[in-house]
């Protein structure tokens, strides 16, 4: 009589809103290789092949423990031809000769780069790198013409590319904090974006504003940007505002909150005179109606991956509309009112997760 034990086989939901993804796990060196690929099929504007490789790498940091083998692979949802090649050669070899051959390229390399520079997308790098432009050097010796935007990314590249950290994040809300406390008493300032997630560091530090009468947090957007301004906080800033007529036309993909998007002179807490007592870091500020701040909490939280997820699953699933703005059941042609971030998961029919557990 022979008894084998059965290891517990690798359950995993087809979709990354109905999974836990912790920032921890077992499998960063597969993760790194896919997510490399990903990155490098949207610099070449192949944005399926991108998703694929994003979904399977999201599929395996949510993996509660790690893979014994490569034939556990085939119980996966998600993991297409290609990755699991990818993923077979990593196992086996310690790398994958494709992913190695990207990272050395140069224009891998360069189209890096230049998307990391703040107002630098991936068709405006293709194009730097066409006239045959491979580094910041290069833009300034050829005069290439830049948006104010991208000449602020540029003026404070090495400072934007140093991740901001926990107590930056921390003194940034506190400054915010300070200031709405004087502009507007009540409102409310909530992180959002990676470090709600739990992740110790991030390219920005994203907040919502809001107040509990809704209303009194129209204008507060301007009041704000305009006491930074006289602090001589703002080093770069660009505002957009919603109208009214806007607002109401919901259900729309983006969303249309009161917004600015800033470069800041963080204070940093030196002793010294002779060390310079301020970098620059990026913001983002959302101004959010009360009803609204569950919808626009839950969409700026991220990770961008579970955003999508969380969205395909309400469209495809539930038949209905998701977006920072609320959530429509098509079916009933009404929209569905929430509180809390609970609230909409239920709403969803989807068990709850929490911002930590968002990592996908
Ligand atoms: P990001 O700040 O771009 O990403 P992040 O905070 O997850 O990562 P990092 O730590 O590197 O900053 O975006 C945060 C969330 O905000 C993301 O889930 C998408 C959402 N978002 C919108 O909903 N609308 C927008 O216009 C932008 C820019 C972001
Ligand atoms: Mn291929
Ligand atoms: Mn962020
Ligand atoms: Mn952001």
């Amino acid at each position: 009589q022979v008894t084998t034990t059965v290891e517990p086989s690798l359950q995993v939901a087809p979709y990354a809103c109905q999974r836990r993804t912790p920032l921890d796990h077992p499998h960063s060196a597969l993760v790194m290789a896919l997510e490399t690929l990903a990155e490098a099929a949207l610099f070449e504007g192949e944005e399926a092949r991108g998703l694929a490789f994003t979904r399977a790498a999201s599929v395996l940091r949510c993996l509660p423990r790690a893979l014994r083998g490569t034939h556990e692979l085939s119980g996966l949802p998600g993991i297409g031809a290609h990755s699991h090649r990818v993923l077979q050669e990593v196992l086996e070899d310690g790398v994958c000769v494709e992913v190695e051959t990207v990272k050395q390229s140069e224009r891998y390399q360069t189209m890096k780069l230049f998307t990391q520079i703040f107002g630098v997308g991936v068709r405006t790098a293709d194009r730097w790198y066409r006239e045959g432009l491979r580094s910041l050097g290069d833009l300034r010796s050829h005069g290439t013409r830049l948006t104010r935007e991208q000449q602020a990314g540029v003026q404070y590249f090495e400072d934007l590319a140093v991740p901001v950290g926990q107590a930056e994040a921390e003194s940034l809300v506190c400054l915010v904090l300070d200031a709405t406390a004087h502009l507007l008493p009540n409102a409310s300032v909530t992180l959002a974006g990676g470090f709600r997630r739990g992740k110790p560091c991030g390219h920005d530090v994203d907040l919502l504003l809001s107040h509990p009468e809704e209303g009194r947090e129209v204008g507060l957007l301007g009041s704000l940007v305009a006491w930074l301004g006289e602090q001589d906080l703002l080093l770069y800033q660009h505002s957009s505002y919603s109208t009214a007529a806007e607002a109401s036309s919901s259900c729309r993909a983006l969303d249309r909150f009161d917004r600015c998007f800033t470069i800041l002179r963080l204070v940093l807490p030196t002793a010294g005179t002779r060390v310079r007592a301020w970098r620059a870091v990026r913001l983002d500020l959302v101004v959010v109606p009360h009803s609204q701040l569950p919808f626009a909490l839950l969409g700026w939280t991220g990770s961008r991956h579970f955003e999508r997820e969380l969205r395909r699953f309400a469209r495809h699933e539930r038949e209905m509309v998701l977006n920072s703005h609320g959530l429509y059941d098509m079916r009933q042609g009404t929209f569905l009112l929430a509180s809390s971030e609970e609230e909409i998961f239920q709403h969803l029919g989807l068990d709850y997760i929490p911002p930590t557990l968002r990592n996908a």
